[in-house]
């Protein structure tokens, strides 16, 4: 297996729930390394981008007016199966069903504010890096 790159982000609710720190500890202490780190306030037309596959969906909406709420942490991580690993680490969407041990497992219970993305395959991985990082930004 390749290296893969792969973005993750600490949604608004992970910002102001003082969970940075915490979440990405998790994926160092995995072992995927950290390339690329900012935070900003995600702009409306970045989160459009971000979510553009699932604009027909009932909670596009709320999705993207949180998102763009208040600040969020964005992170490019490098490592073997990194894309796989990254959504293994936050656990699945529904809180129902995330097993404890994973991040939304641990510490959401909601489908919405369920502190962190990673990206699902190769071809989202690169298109949603280059969303939030411009080359020279990742080390
Ligand atoms: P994941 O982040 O686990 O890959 P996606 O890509 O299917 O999940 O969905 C993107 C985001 O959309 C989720 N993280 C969640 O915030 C929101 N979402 C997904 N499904 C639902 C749903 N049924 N109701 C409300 N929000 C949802």
């Amino acid at each position: 297996m390749e290296i893969e790159q792969t973005l993750i982000l600490v949604k608004p609710d992970g910002v102001q729930r003082g969970l940075i720190g915490e979440i990405i500890s998790r994926y160092e202490r995995k072992g995927l390394k950290l390339i690329g780190l900012k935070l900003l306030q995600l702009p409306l037309v970045k989160a459009e981008e971000l979510y553009a596959i699932h604009k027909e969906q009932p909670f596009y909406d709320r999705l993207i007016e949180f998102m763009t709420s208040t600040p969020i942490v964005a992170m490019a991580v490098e490592g073997k199966n990194a894309i796989k690993l990254a959504r293994l680490i936050n656990g699945v969407t529904d809180p129902l069903e995330s097993a404890p041990g994973s991040i939304r497992g641990d510490y959401s219970t909601d489908i919405t504010y369920n502190l962190v993305h990673a990206s699902d395959c190769l071809e989202n991985a690169k298109s949603e890096l280059a969303i939030l990082f411009s080359p020279e930004e990742l080390c």
